[in-house]
């Protein structure tokens, strides 16, 4: 849900937007697309200088905030050297760490004052506009420590924020609800040795700007071990990835108002979700409307740019013979991507192999159906068989193949795809063969938001067909030892005894689930809020039921979660319940989490037979309610907690099963990030057994 902000909003403006308007022309659409800028460790260790700070986009025409990246300069300083070509560091860099490696990182804040944040103007949150920010490593499975006496880093740790302390000094108030610093913030984030391989990302989370920072183009990717630690397990495969070309796929949005300035507080309006009749394709851009009719802002002129790697419409060649697997992260703010390879001559969308979702490589058993597969992914494809494969023997692992991925914000998804003929076998590509990566659009719900149709970037298959490519690439996943973490919390151990045990830190009665609501609060219409009840075993809410959702209380943790004995890992059930006629993206922190089926949870699947282990998530959508959940009066003692439990709001829960192996402070919420600043996000605490 979009909640409009004043038509005369204020609007971002630098000096360094309107020198960069007057030097800057408009580059080829046609550039080939690049990689991101990538920085890897050294002997263990990868010792990062991270400046937050607006910067030119010269792809786009206008000014982002950009995270300037390089090795810590040995001196000390805070400035990184300045390379003759200005890299597109808004298209975000790639930090390629191994399993066992520190990842330090000097942030800087700066950052310009935000002058569009909806946040800022609300009571008590000035301080918003002085733009403090932080980092989170997104899907790492990483200690999120505070600071001690001997060692001053913080691990991955959203409780604290950084000031500019050219912006001017804070106004502390119990908002902040973080540790303050100026200038910079050292992290240390050791990666266990027995950490997935695979595909994570970092951004801020500075509560109330998260949006802001993330659509102004903070943010970045992370990749942990090898490709060829899970793709793949056999010798003719492993064979056939020499011959596999490899892109990274950082996808960013940026709305550029008709002033050429950028918009960090993101309107989901800016464009016409689709194009009409006669207007021209939308190639990288939708073009700004006129929203002022509706009590919006009048956009015409300016364009909302949809960007591979900062590029917009950029070509692939797929020059390889086996084809290219993508690494693609949703990197927007709060944009849900409805992502396929349209083959224009074949009308259709082209069949493309799954290899990891949010990071961790798949493995799915044979005998799932179609339902079942979609159910264990988060609802974020819809499977079907790979071409030209043999079935799999039941029980055993099996490709997942798709047409089309669902990606809400900060959803990856690693997928191989070659050129296919009109049987979907793999083929030699006819001469100009080419295709349309397409974000189709989606729209999240009655009161959700319509995400816009835009062509991201045009595929062309020149590579010759190899008869030594494998039908189906062999996964060698990793998701079933991500189900039970249990060497993750060996190698977690140190870092969990930094922790402090707290007694009134009870485990959940075995049976019984957590149950969180997602919705808006009734006494504020314009917030965004969870709840939380227990349930026991039978489904009867235990202690306090939930009666409303409430906006983020950051000083008030809503769950305390103990490790086993021996701090071993301790898996819960959670019941996820959407209340909103809009859709969410449930996330947590610090965490894998599987979900459980509908016929695993109703009892009908045999022990042993559990199908879900094979994909682990640290994000999915949570569909949006339907029937009637609170639209009533506020004078009205009806609520969508009410409404739901009565029968007439109607949402099914999702059942998630999370091993808990890493102690301390972190959040779970929604991705979108206007929700999550909206308030849609609560505090946990995992604590080490005594
Ligand atoms: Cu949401």
């Amino acid at each position: 849900m979009f909640h409009h902000t004043k038509p005369n909003g204020r609007i971002l403006r630098s000096a360094i937007c309107v020198i960069a308007l007057c030097l800057m022309v408009s580059l080829s659409h046609a550039a080939e697309l690049a990689e991101p800028i990538t920085i890897s460790s050294e002997h263990g260790i990868l010792d990062l200088l991270m400046i937050a700070k607006a910067a030119p986009i010269q792809t786009l025409s206008s000014t982002g905030w950009v995270y300037v990246v390089c090795k810590r300069p040995a001196d000390g300083s805070e400035a990184c050297p300045q390379p003759a070509d200005t890299p597109n560091y808004y298209g975000g860099t790639l930090l390629h760490l191994e399993k066992g490696d520190t990842l330090r990182i000097h942030l800087v804040n700066q950052l310009p004052p935000v002058t569009d944040s909806k946040h800022a103007l609300e009571p008590g949150h000035a301080f918003l506009t002085l733009n403090p920010t932080n980092i989170h490593t997104h899907g790492m499975l990483v200690s999120p420590h505070s600071p001690s006496a001997d060692d001053p880093t913080y691990g991955d740790n959203i409780f604290v924020l950084t000031f500019n302390p050219l912006n001017g000094q804070a106004v502390v108030t119990p908002h902040v609800h973080s540790a303050v610093r100026y200038g910079s913030t050292d992290y240390e984030i050791k990666v266990p040795a027995n950490h997935p391989s695979g595909l994570f990302w970092f951004h801020p989370h500075a509560h109330g700007l998260s949006l802001n920072q993330v659509s102004a183009g903070l943010g970045g990717i992370i990749t942990v071990g090898k490709l060829t630690d899970y793709v793949c397990k056999n010798r003719a495969c492993s064979d056939a990835v020499s011959k596999i070309g490899v892109h990274h796929i950082i996808l960013k949005d940026l709305q550029v108002l008709p002033s050429g300035d950028m918009q960090s507080q993101e309107d989901p309006r800016f464009c016409a979700p689709a194009p009409s009749q006669g207007d021209a394709p939308r190639q990288g851009y939708c073009p700004g409307q006129d929203n002022r009719p509706s009590g919006g802002n009048n956009y015409t002129q300016g364009k909302w740019y949809f960007t591979l790697n900062g590029q917009p419409y950029p070509t692939i060649p797929i020059r390889s013979s086996g084809g290219e697997i993508w690494r693609i992260a949703n990197v927007s703010g709060s944009a849900t991507y409805d992502l396929s390879l349209w083959n224009p001559v074949q009308n259709r969308d082209m069949i493309v192999q799954v290899l990891s979702i949010d990071g961790v490589s798949v493995s799915p058993l044979a005998g799932m159906s179609d339902s079942q597969k979609k159910e264990v992914s988060g609802g974020k494809f819809d499977s079907e068989p790979c071409p030209d494969v043999e079935a799999a023997k039941p029980g055993t692992e099996e490709p997942l193949c798709t047409r089309r991925v669902h990606m809400m914000p900060s959803a990856r998804i690693e997928l191989w795809g070659a050129y296919r003929d009109t049987n979907d076998s793999l083929a030699s590509a006819p001469q100009g063969a080419f295709a349309v990566f397409r974000q189709n659009g989606y729209q999240t719900g009655p009161s959700g938001d319509n995400w816009p149709t835009v062509d991201l970037a045009r595929v062309e298959f020149q590579g010759q067909f190899d008869n030594s490519i494998p039908k189906a690439l062999a996964v060698n996943g990793e998701a079933v030892n991500m189900a039970n973490p249990v060497h993750l919390a060996g190698d977690l151990l140190t870092a969990n005894l930094r922790v402090a045990p707290d007694p009134n830190c009870k485990p959940l009665p075995p049976g019984h689930m957590r149950r969180m609501f997602y919705g808006v609060p009734t006494n504020n219409l314009s917030a965004f809020g969870l709840a939380y009840e227990e349930i026991d075993e039978k489904g009867n809410v235990v202690g306090e039921p939930a009666t409303d959702v409430t906006a983020f209380d950051p000083m008030k943790p809503t769950v305390c979660v103990p490790l086993g004995p021996g701090n071993t890992p301790v898996t819960e059930r959670w019941q996820i319940v959407n209340v909103a006629t809009e859709d969410h993206n449930f996330h947590i922190h610090q965490v894998k989490f599987r979900v459980v089926t509908k016929d695993e949870f109703a009892g009908t699947i045999l022990p042993g037979q559990v199908l879900g282990k094979g994909v682990m998530l640290d994000n999915f959508p949570i569909a949006h309610a339907t029937g009637t959940c609170g639209n009533n009066p506020p004078s009205d003692p009806s609520n969508p907690i009410s409404d739901w439990r009565s029968g007439a709001c109607i949402s099914p829960p999702i059942t998630v099963e999370i091993p808990f192996a890493i102690a301390g402070d972190f959040v779970y919420h929604c991705h979108i990030l206007e929700h999550e600043d909206g308030g849609m996000m609560a505090r946990i605490r995992v604590r080490p057994t005594p």
